[in-house]
């Protein structure tokens, strides 16, 4: 194991840029209090929600009563599918029009729940409700971002279960870095970065969070949040619609576990933006050679607490203005979130 306590950067070979890490800080002292637990929010249907069965929308448009999961187009969309064109010669002036498309999928119709707080057949129902989405959205739009914005402090509006899915005629920013990182490795080495990475992080197991016989779970040599985790099915795969049904149900398992403890860490609904990255579609002319065989699915999940359920980690001066920082390392992350019990916390108190 290599000695990590010094002042060091790492290199973020998904995205090509660096992470100053600063371990000796952690040895500061820290008046922490303990949060009160937090056991949640009870109802199961909420009539003020606009995503529980049967209720109204913003928009005036009413909710099915759906049983398991359901998706609709946002009422707010961010991208539109039709467009004027727009385009700007200046190269200090650059602009130009993009088209797409915005939907809200909620996972449940109960709004007391949260991912990991569902059985495993529930999940799976998410699991496949991403994957139809991503599949028929992929006919017509380059980058289809799958995605979770979880808990008041990442800016989610209602606490009810659900996500949300972006898509895109171009790549966005994220897409591009981790695009062309994946393809010069592949260039370069004939092999797939994060298959080789993964294969070098199950040997080493200083990261490793959880896995299961497809999956792995594990706070990446380069987090830049503290409890990051990186999510990778163990087979070469670069689209969700490309998963067998045995690798949904193990992704189902793998999740729920790691969420738990997520939600043990701190015992708190644990916060987090996650998202899925799926090689961007092959459209139109191009559809017939899918060119993205270096790439390979994986989800982040992008937590902002640091020391409990309020004490959150900020992005702000030398990350704003040089590059990212973190105190606790990696690997002391991943122990500590692998070594937290597999049962949820608020079953535990149920049971006194
Ligand atoms: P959050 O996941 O960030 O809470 O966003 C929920 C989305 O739901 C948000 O993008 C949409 C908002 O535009 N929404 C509707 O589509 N219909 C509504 O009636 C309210 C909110
Ligand atoms: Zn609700």
């Amino acid at each position: 194991m290599q000695n990590y306590e010094s002042p060091h950067r790492r290199y973020n070979a998904l995205t090509g840029e660096w992470v100053l890490v600063s371990p000796h800080r952690t040895k500061r002292p820290w008046q922490g209090k303990q949060e009160d637990v937090f056991l949640g929010n009870r109802v199961v249907h909420d009539p003020n929600c606009y995503l529980c069965p049967g209720n109204e929308r913003a928009s005036g448009g009413r909710n099915p009563e759906y049983e398991n999961t359901f998706a609709f187009t946002n009422d707010f969309p961010a991208l539109l599918p039709e467009n004027n064109d727009l385009a700007s010669g200046d190269s200090l002036f650059q602009a130009h029009a993009v088209k797409g498309t915005s939907r809200v999928l909620c996972f449940s119709p109960n709004h007391s729940l949260s991912l990991p707080e569902m059985d495993l057949k529930s999940i799976t129902k998410v699991i496949d409700l991403w994957t139809k989405e991503f599949q028929e959205l992929g006919q017509k739009y380059k980058w289809v971002q799958v995605f979770e914005n979880k808990g008041a402090v990442m800016g989610c509006s209602n606490p009810h279960p659900h996500g949300q899915i972006w898509a895109s005629d171009q790549l966005p920013n994220e897409a591009s870095k981790e695009n062309l990182q994946q393809e010069k490795y592949f260039e370069e080495n004939q092999r797939v970065l994060l298959m080789d990475y993964l294969e070098k992080e199950l040997e080493k197991e200083e990261r490793i969070v959880a896995k299961n016989d497809h999956w792995v779970a594990l706070v990446p040599f380069w987090a830049v949040w503290p409890y990051e985790v990186l999510l990778v099915p163990r087979r070469h795969i670069k689209r969700l619609p490309e998963l067998k049904d045995e690798e949904k149900v193990a992704l189902a398992e793998i999740s729920k576990l790691f969420l738990t403890k997520y939600d043990n860490l701190f015992k708190t609904s644990f916060p987090y933006s996650m998202g899925w990255h799926n090689a961007p579609n092959s459209i139109g002319e191009n559809a017939e050679d899918d060119a993205f065989d270096h790439w390979q699915l994986h989800a982040h999940f992008y937590p902002p607490l640091l020391r409990s359920a309020t004490v959150k980690k900020f992005l702000v001066g030398y990350e704003m203005l040089a590059e990212a920082q973190r105190d606790i390392t990696a690997e002391q992350a991943a122990k500590e979130l692998r070594e937290l019990p597999e049962a949820h916390y608020k079953e535990a108190y149920a049971q006194g």
